[in-house]
């Protein structure tokens, strides 16, 4: 009977390498908008490399115990006549277990610092994208406004009459290190963008700058990633990444739209139906 729990634990090793093998070609794996499951910006693609360092090193460590565990289990399987031994254990298998995974760990926390300051700390961000935020975005249960500075103009902390507003639609130029601020009208959010690895927390407060780049045109997720409320799920919207020319063109169009007053709108539709028999000059 422990020669089938010595198979079973070989087992779960065996599955669990072959689940994550098979993955990326079921659409398991991560979100994917390009080919082979990359990334949509730089940062990601440091991320994700981070992410697969972790993964070997704890699939080493797991493989290797699973199968120390199958081969003590069928080695020194209970028999009639067999007296187990009473140890006090070995100090220096002690010493090692402890060091070895201490010396990972500290090598895990160096090596990851680079990524996350270059995501993180302010001065490190592109001096362009820090100085020309292009929105504030303010999660509130449950939606995301965004407030872009009128075209051509520089966003400011206080809104500005001119300021253009949207709700769960987020446009943003691609190529180019974006950055905007992010805000909070009442509880914990958190601002994510799974296909470019964004994951930031929006708290009551405070106004957090966050910066990313797309590499790819297209529309993406963006959702919440902290259980917020009831509404929680119905959290979501999108990022549209797009030329520079086609961004600047969406903010003079949204600047239009949202100032118009009518009169255009009606002097137009009135010249086209004029009524019959009226003379035109
Ligand atoms: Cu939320």
């Amino acid at each position: 009977m422990r020669k089938a729990w010595s198979l079973f634990f070989l087992a779960a090793a065996v599955v669990a390498v072959a689940a994550c093998w098979a993955a990326p070609g079921m659409h398991w794996w991560f979100p994917q908008k390009s080919p082979g499951g990359h990334a949509v910006s730089p940062l990601g693609n440091q991320i994700d490399d981070l992410f697969y360092l972790i993964l070997v090193i704890t699939s080493v460590t797991f493989i290797g115990t699973q199968a120390m565990l199958a081969f003590v289990l069928w080695k020194y399987e209970a028999a009639p006549g067999r007296r187990s031994a009473f140890t006090h254990g070995s100090h220096s298998l002690e010493v090692i277990w402890s060091v070895v995974p201490a010396g990972i760990m500290l090598f895990i926390a160096l090596y990851q610092m680079d990524v996350w300051a270059r995501y993180r700390i302010q001065s490190r961000f592109d001096p362009y994208a820090f100085e020309h935020p292009i929105a504030e975005v303010t999660a509130r249960q449950f939606e995301w406004r965004i407030r872009y500075p009128a075209p051509g103009k520089t966003l400011q902390a206080k809104p500005q009459p001119d300021d253009l507003y949207t709700v769960n639609d987020f446009h943003i130029p691609l190529g180019r290190p974006v950055m905007f601020q992010l805000r909070s009208d009442d509880v914990l959010h958190s601002f994510f963008l799974p296909h470019h690895r964004v994951k930031q927390d929006a708290v009551p407060g405070m106004t957090i700058p966050v910066w990313f780049e797309s590499t790819q045109t297209g529309e993406f997720e963006l959702v919440c990633a902290e259980l917020c409320g009831w509404g929680h799920y119905k959290m979501r919207g999108q990022i549209t990444a797009q030329r520079e020319e086609e961004f600047q063109e969406y903010l003079k169009k949204l600047s239009q739209s949202q100032f118009d007053d009518g009169v255009l709108a009606a002097n137009a539709a009135g010249a086209q139906q004029a009524p019959a028999g009226e003379e035109k000059p």
